[in-house]
């Protein structure tokens, strides 16, 4: 099947005069599409109408559930852009009107756009999370906490010869101030792991040539990625396979095997792989004998695995004793030995690096970004303290337009309210 939908003020037209009529909200009736101006049958669709504003858009939204071939699909497309002010979306065009309706704040939207393009599980879980509005929530909660605490600290300003304005109500102004800068310090700490988990982890094989890292990669890709020879050096490129590990997304990367050379070709692609291996989460250091381990690099800053490869070579017990305690994994891409482990430990790692199980409260940089700059503007409200309430109420205005940017909901009137709510000074 394929869904074409239709938004705006002209569905109910071209639902008359492609449909025969409009049908009544949001139940599937089957009718003919026809061509408006030659009548002839398009497809038999079933045909659903939402009435704004109870629609996704917030305007009149049709669907039509046409067969899905091509030239259904480009027939019913063409009939509709022949009406007059009709034309095709442009890309996330339906969820912009959705935001500009007021269907969905700016992060819901966000998470909608991830939950679409989500690989795995866990990301799965993150971008629904985010869809529903519960980082909206948290982002939101903070931000009339903030108001409220402004509006306190310009009631002590408006109003000090009031008797309205309880005292100490500056004292609560900063309390609350303190506890939101907390929070918001607490969901900066961890390192990102909202954003990270929208990218996946990155995992780098690497090792001396013929230790096995292409074959490794073609066993869990369960395809022919890279090229396998017995001859040394036959990668040279970054070879990348997307796996989902437990729910969580991981780059693997196959690498050159390190080793000096007269090749510029190889050399090149030596270079590379230190390159890539010095960003990554996880470096897979692979050998297929214990003095290949010896000379094996050692990449800064990654989580390091030794893994012996060639495990169905090792014949004596001995060797096996010695293999054990020298590398975390031993196994054999060729018989699949040790491999089921192998990636079990790896998506334990990467699970501990990408996730907590919580909903994250940074799933990109720009909600950092607002955090960092909400936080700064806390720390200078705190310490402006003694230069006077306007100064105070100017930084928390910036901390919480930082968090209000988040959400698309900056809104200056917000704060006239929030003074006239807590304090019934109105009367
Ligand atoms: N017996 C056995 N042979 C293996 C195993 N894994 C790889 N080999 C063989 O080892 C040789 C090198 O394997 P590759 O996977 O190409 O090694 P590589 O590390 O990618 O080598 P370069 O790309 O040159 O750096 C090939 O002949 C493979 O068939 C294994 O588990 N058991
Ligand atoms: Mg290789």
């Amino acid at each position: 099947m394929a869904i074409v939908r239709v938004s705006g003020p002209k569905v109910r037209e071209a639902l008359e005069r492609m449909a025969g009529s409009v049908p009544e909200p949001r139940r599937a009736v089957l009718r003919a599409v026809t061509h408006p101006s030659t009548g002839e049958v398009l497809d038999q669709a079933l045909v659903l109408f939402f009435a704004g504003p109870a629609s996704f858009t917030g305007e009149d939204v049709v669907e039509l559930h046409l067969h899905g071939g091509r030239a259904v699909v480009a027939a019913v497309i063409g009939a509709l852009g022949a009406l007059d002010g009709l034309r095709l979306a442009e890309p996330g065009e339906f969820t912009r009107r959705a935001f500009d309706a007021g269907q969905l704040d700016l992060a819901e939207a966000e998470g909608l756009a991830d939950l679409v393009q989500a690989e795995t599980e866990m990301q799965r879980r993150q971008a629904l999370s985010q869809a529903g509005g519960v980082l909206s929530r948290v982002y939101e909660g903070w931000r009339a906490r903030l108001i409220r605490a402004r509006a306190m600290i310009e009631a002590e300003l408006d109003f000090a010869d009031e008797d309205d304005v309880p005292a100490g109500v500056s004292d609560r102004a900063f309390a609350e101030m303190g506890a939101v800068a907390g929070e918001i310090r607490a969901e900066l700490a961890p390192g990102g792991a909202g954003e990270r988990l929208r990218e996946g982890a990155e995992i780098v094989l690497l090792g001396a040539p013929n230790s096995g890292k292409s074959t490794l990669l073609n066993a869990i890709a369960g395809r022919d990625v890279a090229i396998v020879t017995d001859e040394p050096g036959t990668t040279r490129d970054l070879l990348e396979v997307r796996l989902d590990l437990g729910g969580y997304p991981a780059t693997m990367v196959d690498t050159a095997g390190i080793r000096e050379t007269e090749s510029r070709v190889e050399r090149e692609g030596v270079r590379r792989a230190r390159a890539r291996a010095s960003g990554a989460d996880i470096v897979v250091l692979l050998a297929d004998g214990l003095d290949a381990a010896s000379a094996l690099p050692a990449p800064d800053g990654a989580e390091l695995l030794r893994v012996r490869t060639k495990a169905d070579l090792i014949d004596s017990s001995a060797e096996r004793d010695s293999v054990r305690t020298r590398f975390d994994h031993t196994l054999s891409a060729l018989t699949g030995a040790g491999v089921p482990e192998f990636l079990a430990d790896l998506s334990a790692r990467v699970a501990s690096r990408l996730g907590s199980g919580e909903p994250q409260m940074i799933t990109r940089n720009r909600h950092r970004v607002a955090l960092e700059a909400c936080a700064a503007a806390l720390d200078a409200a705190q310490a402006s303290r003694g230069a006077g309430p306007e100064i105070v109420a100017e930084e928390l205005r910036r901390a919480s337009d930082a968090l209000g940017r988040v959400t698309g909901r900056v809104d200056v009137e917000d704060v006239l309210g929030a003074i006239f709510g807590e304090f019934c000074i109105g009367k």
